[in-house]
């Protein structure tokens, strides 16, 4: 047997040394801008990200809904591959034509439709924004429009400064799920308002009811109709059934795609990526994984992967180290990788980006993933945690959480992540079902954890992502110090019952 000479570290394992910040290293001067796929010397990626994050291919975080909310955020989802075929191309067709629109004619909106039953519709058709006409058409007289909350103000009339918007949001008024159309109406007129939020018992925005002359002109029905933006969107594939399973996405949109498996460094990816680049060509981005040393990132490299995932085991709701007994520490095996990847664009003049996938729990994690040579991370917890997850809230002794539930788990029985040619089933489990806190929006939290980053990316004197590789200095941390960084020796307020 071979033994590896040191052990294998994690990331809460590691802290960054501060280095000299000039007065230019200002949060604001910080680009988070990142390669999604491998590009050569000299030249730009086919798909860059302005963030470096995407979301986990798991049945619990990335659906068509999560891949728009990140994708405005400036990442990308891969969609999940555990479904079949045509659902998961029809999440990426949802997500690639993502739009605002008109509720069908045949879906009988009237003045007495409450608010919830519109929103339901709205799930349905997948609109974002949704104009709600007596007669249900788009030339019926119209009652309202029902938006998202992040949708609100640039697509109703980007003219308009958004707070011009805002200002009702001085004087709330409630309305809720039961209130029907009409009421709304008399609600906004009554209360002299513009519209008016719907808010939930969080006293969380949840969607908007217009005032209905807000938006009666035919400027802003064009504008709802002809809207089109069209994001980037990634989807999962397996080492299966890739014959039908690609085609079928490619037609349906997706821009990226990845192998979902929780190991990497064998025959069937080498297969997959080979059969893909050569029947719909070297156009088609294929990421894969996972591996978590220099001769699987070698293997995959060589095998024409458009990125690299490094990571077994880390995963919050992961027991294959349990299980298995294989794995290693995600600081040590990203580090490893990356100084492959380093070595292979040296020779080859080739750049394939590395993602470290799993075992992020704090933000920081994130800021080290990236110092230790990552371009960018895959997270399942930390999403899955949001509004935009496809899992249900729950509430649990009064604390609210959503469900998190592995590939791995008999809940999602996704085999194909596991597959190593045998039998076409999950003979045992790898993962776990799970909550997690539930933590509100996706775009507030993912603005608070990229300023984090780039306050930290400041302190090490550092611009730009690879800037903060070349100057990152980081240091191992005893157990010792590990308790110093917490607050220590001081009993908490909130901790005493008052
Ligand atoms: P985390 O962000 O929750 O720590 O980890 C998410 C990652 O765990 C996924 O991107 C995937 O690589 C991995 N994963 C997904 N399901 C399982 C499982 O059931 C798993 N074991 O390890």
């Amino acid at each position: 047997a071979f033994y590896f000479s040191e052990p294998s570290h994690t990331f809460g394992e590691y802290l960054l040394v501060p280095g000299y910040s000039s007065d230019q290293c200002i949060p604001a001067n910080v680009s988070l801008k990142t390669p999604l796929v491998k590009f050569k010397k000299g030249e730009e990626p086919k798909i860059s990200m302005n963030i470096p994050m995407t979301s986990a291919i798991m049945q619990s975080v990335s659906d068509d809904r999560m891949a728009v909310a990140l994708a405005r955020e400036g990442g990308v989802s891969f969609i999940y591959g555990s479904q079949t075929i045509e659902e998961e191309a029809a999440m990426v067709a949802r997500a690639k034509n993502f739009k605002s629109g008109f509720v069908d004619s045949d879906s009988n909106i009237t003045p007495e439709t409450t608010i919830a039953e519109i929103l339901a519709l709205k799930e349905k058709t997948g609109h974002s924004t949704m104009a709600v006409t007596e007669d249900g058409t788009p030339t019926g007289k119209l009652l309202g429009i029902v938006t998202s909350r992040d949708y609100r103000v640039t697509r109703m009339s980007p003219d308009t400064p958004a707070k011009e918007f805002m200002t009702p949001f001085e004087k709330l008024v409630y309305a809720s799920a039961d209130t029907t159309l009409s009421e709304a109406n008399d609600i906004i007129w009554d209360n002299k308002l513009n519209m008016l939020p719907l808010i939930d018992e969080n006293q969380r925005l949840r969607y908007m009811v217009f005032r209905k002359d807000y938006t009666d002109n035919k400027e802003n029905e064009l504008e709802l109709i002809d809207e089109k933006k069209r994001y980037i969107v990634g989807a999962g594939i397996n080492t299966r059934d890739y014959a039908e399973r690609v085609p079928a996405l490619l037609k349906a949109g997706a821009d990226v795609l990845c192998i979902d498996s929780s190991e990497g460094f064998s025959e069937w990816q080498r297969i997959t990526l080979k059969y893909i680049h050569e029947n719909f060509g070297e156009d088609v981005k294929v990421g894969a994984g996972n591996v978590v040393d220099r001769e699987g990132f070698m293997f995959l490299a060589k095998a024409g992967a458009d990125f690299i995932k490094v990571g077994i085991g880390g995963g919050s709701i992961c027991i294959t180290r349990e299980t298995k007994g294989i794995g290693r520490g995600q600081a040590t095996a990203l580090i490893d990788v990356c100084a492959a990847r380093d070595e292979y664009y040296e020779a080859t003049g080739i750049y394939i980006p590395v993602c470290s996938d799993g075992g992020i729990v704090h933000d920081y994690h994130m800021t080290l993933a990236l110092a230790m040579g990552a371009d960018f991370m895959m997270l399942g917890r930390y999403f899955s945690r949001f509004d935009e997850s496809p899992t249900d809230v729950v509430k649990i002794n009064g604390t609210y959480y959503k469900e998190y539930w592995g590939e791995g788990s008999n809940r999602a029985r996704n085999w194909q992540r596991y597959d190593l040619g045998g039998a076409k089933k999950l003979s045992f489990e790898e993962g776990v079902d799970s909550y997690v806190p539930y933590a509100g929006s996706l775009k507030d939290n993912v603005g608070i954890t990229l300023s984090k980053i780039r306050s930290t990316m400041c302190n090490c004197g550092a611009l730009s992502i690879p800037e903060l590789q070349e100057k990152a200095r980081l240091t191992l941390v005893s157990s010792t110090s590990i308790v110093e960084g917490g607050s220590h020796d001081v009993i908490l307020r909130d901790s005493i019952n008052r």
